[in-house]
């Protein structure tokens, strides 16, 4: 449990790397996947690596990650803006949760701005990419207590 963290990934990120290149750049989410798996390695976590399109199996996945890993990172996608169900899960935790975003949220449209997961996230990343998700592991390694 010390050295597990969870990765989840909400809806249409599974379309990564094939539209709005513009927006979320070329890299797919087994690339991500991939790059988060060898970071980490470095760091000696073990990763459970997720992507649902449904809410309720998201709010699933952070209640398990709750129950079984040391830390959680969450890129919820639409959700962020929507999901009472998302801010009440990770509410319910007690680990340190990182929210992640590709793109610059604040930077769009209005109806991005306000994230229902941010005041109940220990802290948040965005607009840095994939880039932000490894810095998020690395958030993550400050923030769990060494095994004994
Ligand atoms: O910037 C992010 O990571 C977002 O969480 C991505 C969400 C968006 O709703 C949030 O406002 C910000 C959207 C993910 C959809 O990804 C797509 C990828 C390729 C093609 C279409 C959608």
């Amino acid at each position: 449990m010390a050295n597990k963290i969870a990765i989840l990934n909400g809806p249409n990120l599974n379309l990564l790397g094939n539209r709005e290149g513009d927006i979320y750049g070329s890299i797919g989410l087994a690339e991500i996947e991939a790059a988060c798996a060898d970071e980490c390695e470095r760091f000696g976590f073990e990763l459970e690596f997720f992507q649902t399109n449904s809410e309720g199996d998201l709010v699933t996945l952070i209640q398990d990650a709750g129950a079984v890993c040391a830390g959680l990172i969450i890129n919820p996608a639409a959700y962020t803006h929507t999901s009472v169900a998302i801010h009440d899960a990770i509410r319910a935790i007690n680990i340190p949760v990182i929210e992640v975003h590709l793109s610059n949220i604040f930077a769009r449209e209005s109806f991005r701005h306000h994230s229902y997961v941010s005041p109940v996230a220990t802290g948040t990343i965005c607009g840095l990419g994939p880039t932000g998700y490894i810095l998020a592991i690395g958030a993550l390694a400050t923030q769990i207590p060494e095994e004994q």
